[in-house]
């Protein structure tokens, strides 16, 4: 496959829009889809339909990083993720492996990822910068401030959460380049719902251009978050549940396309899909007139 700047397969360099990258969770306990594909199978059929769907990536992880979740032993997070990527790659999907371990990294490139989506940024495991930079791998390098145990007594941001973020993201993309990764194979990535409180989340997506302006495409992954239950609270208080936050989600999918995102990481394809085209035909006749 002929490989794009970024040194992703060729078609994503052509998309002309905001890319949508599928979450394929193959855990028991992700917030959202979690038990759902904890099977091989089911994972794998999840997964050819959001190829199907028109998904540009999907994203294989075999850790949940929910708040207060705990670690899996690498062994599991191994064969959870590896015939998952497997299949899916001899499939012809363009497959991400999300996890924070460079040995598990390595191991979802050898069976076919052309991405790693590493949500710490590069902190959790000392080896991973050395493979990124020695493989050359293109990665997304999250905002993050430690372990889903410990994430959310972390969401103190002195001079705000913008500012925050980006020295904190900035300090990642130094981290990295000095550790010999190519700054043209690196997504760098807000976190949303990481170390922040549910309000923290807007700020940042509302100035998604001072992240930008740390020179590298942006990935946002805001899909069936807290937040968007929270802003959808009902007339008496509750929270609107994880399974009623689509539309919400395909909103912020238009939105962050149209702020310039390079791509959106969300459970239900179709409906991005559609949103990001929408802001794709919306932004090109801005800057037609
Ligand atoms: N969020 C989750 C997991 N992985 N990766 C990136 N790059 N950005 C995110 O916001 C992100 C992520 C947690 O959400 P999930 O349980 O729906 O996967």
């Amino acid at each position: 496959m002929s490989q794009t700047p970024l040194g992703l397969p060729q078609h994503l360099s052509e998309l002309r829009r905001c890319a949508v990258m599928g979450v394929l969770n193959v855990t028991p306990d992700s917030f959202s889809d979690g038990g759902r594909y904890a099977s091989t199978d089911a994972a794998v059929t999840h997964g050819v339909r959001l190829h199907q769907e028109g998904a540009d990536l999907i994203d294989v992880g075999g850790e949940s990083t929910r708040p207060g979740a705990q670690r899996v032993p690498v062994d599991e997070e191994l064969g959870r993720v590896l015939p998952i990527v497997a299949a899916l790659a001899e499939s012809g999907a363009a497959v991400s492996v999300d996890t924070m371990r460079a040995e598990v990294a390595s191991a979802a490139v050898s069976a076919g990822a052309v991405l790693v989506n590493d949500v710490s940024g590069g902190l959790a495991d000392p080896q991973m910068l050395p493979y990124l930079a020695e493989s050359g791998v293109p990665c997304v390098l999250m905002h993050w401030r430690g372990h889903s145990t410990q994430m959310m007594s972390r969401t103190d941001y002195v001079g705000g959460v913008v500012a925050g973020v980006v020295t904190e993201l900035g300090d990642r993309l130094r981290a990295a380049v000095e550790a010999g990764v190519d700054p043209r194979r690196i997504v760098l990535d807000p976190g949303i719902g990481f170390a922040k409180t549910p309000h923290d989340n807007w700020p940042l997506l509302a100035h998604l251009s001072a992240l930008r302006a740390l020179g590298c495409p942006v990935l946002v992954g805001g899909s069936r978050k807290r937040f968007l239950g929270e802003v959808l609270t009902d007339s008496a208080g509750s929270l609107r549940p994880v399974d009623q936050r689509e539309d919400a989600t395909t909103a912020v999918s238009a939105l962050a396309a149209v702020s310039g995102a390079w791509g959106v990481r969300v459970h239900d394809v179709r409906r991005s899909l559609d949103a990001v085209r929408v802001a794709a035909a919306w932004s090109a006749a801005a800057v037609e007139g």
